[in-house]
């Protein structure tokens, strides 16, 4: 896989993964960047099955215009660390459930770095895909208003979708069958 699904724009974010079998768990990162506007592209890129090309991409994301990368793997979950000791661009880490011990493994793969190369890990699987994204779209909004303003309406909309589900499991509770 090699996409740039908003290719009239330059990607901001690279969005890299170990397997093509990765993508189901990362399709909430890809919706989330779309749905702020963030310009991205999509790679498959291993640690261990393609080293040479993942140090190159690294190397190479900064002048290419990358801000951030988003990298994600299962199995002896390298590739986030891999990238990061290439790169001072932020590394955002996605451990995902690939394995038979259900992605742990790969929690503790990316997010115990050494001191000196951080990998920003988040939660396995979709949860986590979805919270580098928003991770990522909150780096470009310091600089940023539009971007910015987006983020204040997202966190305005949970909360007036969580404050609604509170009244409706009150009334449920006080007018049981009403
Ligand atoms: C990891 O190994 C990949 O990120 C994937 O999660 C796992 C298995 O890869 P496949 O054998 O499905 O290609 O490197």
């Amino acid at each position: 896989m090699n996409a740039n699904p908003m290719n009239s724009t330059k990607p901001l974010v690279a969005i890299l993964m170990g397997s093509a079998s990765d993508w189901p768990q990362l399709k909430d990162a890809a919706a989330t960047l779309s749905r702020f506007g963030v310009p991205y592209e999509v790679h498959v890129l291993s640690a261990h099955r393609t080293p040479v090309e993942a140090v190159e991409f690294a190397r190479a994301a900064e002048e290419r215009g990358l801000k951030v990368l988003i990298a994600a793997a299962g199995g002896a979950a390298h590739l986030a660390g891999a990238l990061a000791a290439h790169s001072t661009l932020p590394v955002l880490g996605i451990p995902l459930a690939s394995t038979s011990l259900n992605g742990l493994d790969a929690l503790f793969s990316t997010a115990q770095m050494p001191p000196g190369i951080p990998v920003g890990t988040l939660a396995i699987g979709p949860w986590g895909a979805t919270n580098a994204a928003l991770l990522a779209v909150q780096i470009l909004a310091l600089g940023d208003p539009d971007l910015k303003r987006r983020l204040h309406e997202h966190k305005a909309s949970m909360r007036a979708r969580t404050l609604e589900a509170d009244a409706k499991l009150h009334q449920e509770l006080t007018c049981p069958g009403a």
